[in-house]
Formats: C-alpha cells, sequence, structure tokens
C-alpha cells in the first residue's frame, strides 16, 4: 500500500512513460498498463506493465546483451509489512511500519509468499529474475542510476544511507522510475529468484541464472547503502535462509498467466 500522494506521482509519471513511449521497447497489444492484485482485507498491490525490449547488463567494463522476449508486470513498489501479513498472517519485520517495506524475510520465505498469492489469486506470482530486475531498474537508461550518473540526484528517488534516518521508509514516497517502479534504488535490498553466479559470456534471452548455488542474487541496495551500492548493475548475494532488516523483495506476474 502506498500514499494517495505517491499514487497521483506513480500515475503521472506511467502516463508520461507511455506518452514518450519506450526506447528500444515494444508494448504488448491489449496489456492494460498496471494492475492490481487482492491480497484480502482491504489490502491491494499495484504492479506496472514492463515492456519486452533489449539491454545491455551488468557493469559497464563488462556487459552482455539480454533480451527481456515477454512483457511482464512488476510490483511498483517492494512489498509491503501490510501486504505480507495479508498474504502469510504474520510481519517479520524489526523496522515496522505497515506501509513500510517488508524486510527480515529470507529468499525461502519470499518464495513462500509468492506461492501463497499465485494460489491467492490465482495468478502466477513469482520472485524476478535478476535480469528482469536491472531491466525494469534501469527502465532504458544506461547510466549508474535510473536517473543519471551523478550521486548528487540519489535522494530524489533513493532511501540511502545520507537520508533515511538509519531505518527503511514508506514506500512509493520517492519519485519513481520512468517506467513506474518505486525504491529501486535503496530502501531495502531485493531478492531476486536467480542463483548468484557468473555472467553468461554472450548475448542471452530470459535468462534465469545458474542452475544450482549456494546464495541467491539481491538487487538496488539499502537504506544503510552508499550510493555506488544503490547503482543499476550492482549485484550482492545472500544464502537463501538469511533475514536481515535491510532485506526485502518485490514481486512479478507474467502477462500471459492465467486471469489476465
Ligand atoms: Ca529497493
Amino acid at each position: 500500500m502506498a500514499t494517495r500522494q505517491a499514487w497521483a506521482r506513480w500515475a503521472a509519471a506511467l502516463a508520461a512513460a507511455a506518452l514518450l513511449g519506450a526506447p528500444g521497447c515494444s508494448s504488448e497489444p491489449g496489456a492494460p498498463a498496471a494492475k492490481e492484485l487482492d491480497l484480502g482485507g482491504g489490502v491491494t498491490m499495484k504492479l506496472v506493465l514492463i515492456p519486452a525490449g533489449k539491454f545491455m547488463m551488468g557493469e559497464e567494463k563488462d556487459q552482455h546483451e539480454v533480451t527481456i522476449s515477454k512483457p511482464f508486470y512488476m510490483g511498483a513498489t517492494e512489498v509491503t509489512q501490510a501486504q505480507y501479513e495479508a498474504v502469510m498472517g504474520t510481519n517479520p519485520s524489526r523496522l515496522k511500519g505497515a506501509t513500510n517495506p517488508v524486510e527480515t524475510v529470507s529468499w525461502n520465505d519470499a518464495t513462500e509468499f509468492c506461492k501463497k498469492l499465485s494460489e491467492k489469486t490465482r495468478q502466477a506470482v513469482r520472485l524476478p529474475t535478476e535480469a528482469e530486475w536491472e531491466y525494469a531498474c534501469r527502465a532504458g537508461s544506461k547510466t549508474r542510476f535510473s536517473f543519471g550518473d551523478a550521486d548528487e540526484g540519489l535522494g530524489d528517488y533513493a532511501w540511502y544511507r545520507a537520508n533515511c534516518g538509519y531505518t527503511t521508509n514508506p514506500v512509493g514516497q520517492k519519485k519513481p522510475n520512468a517506467w513506474g517502479l518505486f525504491d529501486m534504488h535503496g530502501n531495502v535490498w531485493e531478492w531476486c529468484a536467480d542463483w548468484y553466479g557468473d555472467y553468461p559470456k554472450g548475448a542471452v534471452t530470459d535468462p534465469e541464472g545458474l542452475a544450482s548455488g549456494a546464495a541467491r542474487v539481491v538487487r538496488g541496495g539499502d537504506w544503510g547503502g552508499i550510493p555506488e551500492d544503490c547503482r543499476s548493475a550492482n549485484r550482492s548475494q545472500s544464502t537463501p535462509g538469511y533475514r536481515s532488516n535491510n532485506c526485502g523483495f518485490r514481486v512479478v506476474v507474467s502477462v500471459s498467466a492465467p486471469g489476465l
């Protein structure tokens, strides 16, 4: 859940993105630009349509081309504590706040949330792949952050060490990226589906990471991070059972999933 003001900004950003078009991307005919999941108890979750397209993934010195062949919906914000509790019946977060991102959730917890929400909504809810996450974070940009290269602009888009008050903050308060996604930089790290490992050497389509591994990918930096941590290309890792008050997640739903 987010504030009315935040959603007004989100809607405006979405409309602007639709008017300008998304560079290098194609839209899905007939798919609405946003959707809302009913989590029960009056709690909802907004997702935005991410178009199919290509981008250069990873650190600037060592990038590889990735094609995202199908559009998908992605949570406009990190999963909030109210949303998590509506689905799981508990709120494990240490930094409490209904509209703050849920944290102290492991990759296993996040995956279980997706499974339960899939059953509840009869839609295929899952964690984003690492490629989907970076693609969506960049939103067509090639710069260090979705808005440019300079650290000085980060405070407009992210909660991080310099402005967070040493805690998480309610989702959706900062500016969204060009595709209507909030807090991709900062607030909490976000679990991705993939095992952490070396990237493929050449061009790939819809990569899903390694077949096995020891740790899962986390992305985007957190409330305690420095700007370098919050960059679009930055990646980190944690073991699937690890829980921390600086790590949460957001979900994706396939456009072609049943019920859409
Ligand atoms: Ca984040």
